[in-house]
């Protein structure tokens, strides 16, 4: 094994092996072995930084890494000191925000490398939290919806049935830039505010997962249960403190759509790493990415509604077409108050479709530093016989067909690529085209086995941009 490829290695395991890299002996050696092939003296890992953790940001234990090691001097990945894993095949949106590059995605299953971030705070570290330490981790479920509270440890559940399921988890603000690109809704009335993702919000990674009907079994489920509340509160500005993070969910998401909802301890067969909410998370699927609360620590299960940050104001419609609902005095609040209910929460996602080429971006003016385009330019396709690929998802009833169309001609069906397994999986599909000199526009729209299809119409105008389920709009030159 060559010195770099070593350093690679054990940067990959370092990854993976979360913070107890710096608790077990195997790791701290193979650490060594890295810092002394990359010729970086000195301890990789910040002792004292551990001792004076309590106050300072979650990324202090990663700033104790030699940057040589961290930026990639030697070309081993890009990284930031809030999150966890290597970067290099993500779009830099933010710490918190590190986006698919979606015209780079071709397999069936996304890569843990290729899958995207969308945090609200640093990824939380057992190294500073025992609270996401395996070892300590505790999930308390609870409340009056059910017979029995418990307390469950990791060990606990992992010894627990599983399932799993390979389907999409996609964040309701994936494809907002289309907001501004397509639909002009970038200032006045109209103006949408948020990441530009791009498409680059969606991916799809086989889950293993407990099925909370299991977990209701034990806890004994009763007949008046309206609201799961799934909370983490882990995830905060400063390590150790209590957060707004969680989102609740209806009781009848539970019990009506049979075993799909788990908790969720795998992810393509890994250890579920710290950036995707390890060591567990709740996985809704076909709900947006935010009902899947990551580094989960508490469920719970009430006769009550609970209002909090996600599903008061964040992660829901605000605009003129959108009515807010109504609290019920007995509903509990966490980190927000009735006043600030803006809107219905986002739930299902619609169906969806995506090619593989990267978006051409006039409209918003902060791109990414590692965007293959710049400001208004457009992705660029040899002339000739031309394979354009893509995915189509559409969770609430899954994909009938694929549909594409370029210069504004007419419909044409896209193929299907199985496996086509059911309506929380996507469905990778393809067409050819002739492709001639000059510039272009390809649109594709999916349509799901419920005749619902991506609209050509204007997707209503809503503060948050999410959601943007219409015809996306890929213009190209051909040289
Ligand atoms: N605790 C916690 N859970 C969370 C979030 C978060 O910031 N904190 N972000 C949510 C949102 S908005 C999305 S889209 C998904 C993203 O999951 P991923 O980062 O694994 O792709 O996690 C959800 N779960
Ligand atoms: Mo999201």
């Amino acid at each position: 094994m060559s010195d770099l490829e070593r350093l690679r290695r054990s940067r990959a395991d370092f990854d993976r092996s979360r913070e107890s890299a710096v608790l077990t002996r195997r790791n701290f050696v193979s650490a060594t072995v890295a810092t002394a092939a990359a010729g970086v003296a000195g301890a990789i890992y910040p002792r004292q930084a551990l001792a004076e953790n309590s106050n300072r940001l979650l990324g202090s234990f990663r700033s104790g890494i030699p940057a040589a090691t961290r930026h990639g001097a030697l070309g081993l990945g890009r990284y930031r000191d809030e999150l966890v894993k290597d970067l290099s095949q993500l779009t830099d949106l933010s710490f918190k925000s590190q986006g698919a590059q979606w015209w780079q995605l071709n397999t069936f299953i996304t890569p843990i490398e290729q899958f995207f971030i969308r945090n609200t705070y640093a990824t939380p570290l057992a190294a500073y939290d025992k609270r996401v330490d395996r070892e300590h981790w505790r999930l308390k479920i609870h409340g009056n919806g059910i017979e029995r509270e418990i307390t469950l440890t990791y060990d606990d559940l992992i010894k627990m049935p599983s399932r799993s399921i390979v389907c999409t988890l996609e964040c309701a603000g994936n494809g907002r830039t289309m907001f501004w690109e397509k639909q002009g809704m970038n200032s006045g009335d109209t103006k949408v505010k948020g990441n530009g993702w791009g498409l680059g919000a969606v991916g799809q990674a086989e889950w293993q997962y407990v099925p909370m009907s299991h977990i209701l079994g034990l806890v004994g489920l009763k007949k008046s249960a309206k609201w799961a509340l799934f909370w983490s509160g882990v995830d905060a500005k400063r390590a150790g403190e209590q957060s707004e993070t969680g989102r609740p969910l209806p009781v009848g998401e539970l019990t009506g759509r049979g075993d799909v909802i788990g908790l969720v301890y795998k992810m393509n067969g890994l250890d579920l790493p710290p950036d995707h909410g390890g060591p567990v998370r709740v996985l809704v699927p076909g709900w947006t990415g935010a009902a899947s609360i990551k580094w989960l620590t508490e469920i719970k299960i009430a006769e009550n509604n609970f209002w909090v940050p996600l599903s008061a104001f964040d992660h829901v419609f605000e605009g003129p077409t959108y009515k807010a609902p109504k609290p019920d005095p007995d509903d509990e609040f966490r980190f927000c108050k009735p006043k600030q209910i803006v809107g219905p929460m986002v739930t299902w996602l619609k169906p969806k479709s995506l090619i593989t080429l990267p978006l051409q971006v006039t409209e918003s003016h902060a791109l990414p530093h590692n965007y293959p385009l710049k400001l208004a330019e457009k992705p660029r396709l040899p002339s000739g016989q031309r394979t354009i690929t893509g995915f189509a998802w559409g969770p609430q009833y899954g994909v009938a067909r694929v549909d594409y169309r370029i210069d504004s001609g007419p419909w044409q069906r896209a193929t299907l690529r199985g496996p086509n397994m059911g309506r929380y999986t996507w469905v990778r599909f393809h067409f050819d085209w002739d492709a001639q000199p000059g510039d272009h526009v390809i649109e594709t729209r999916t349509t799901d086995l419920a005749g619902q299809k991506q609209p050509d119409e204007d997707i209503p105008f809503n503060s948050g941009g999410y959601e943007f389920w219409g015809v996306p709009r890929m213009p190209v030159t051909v040289v």
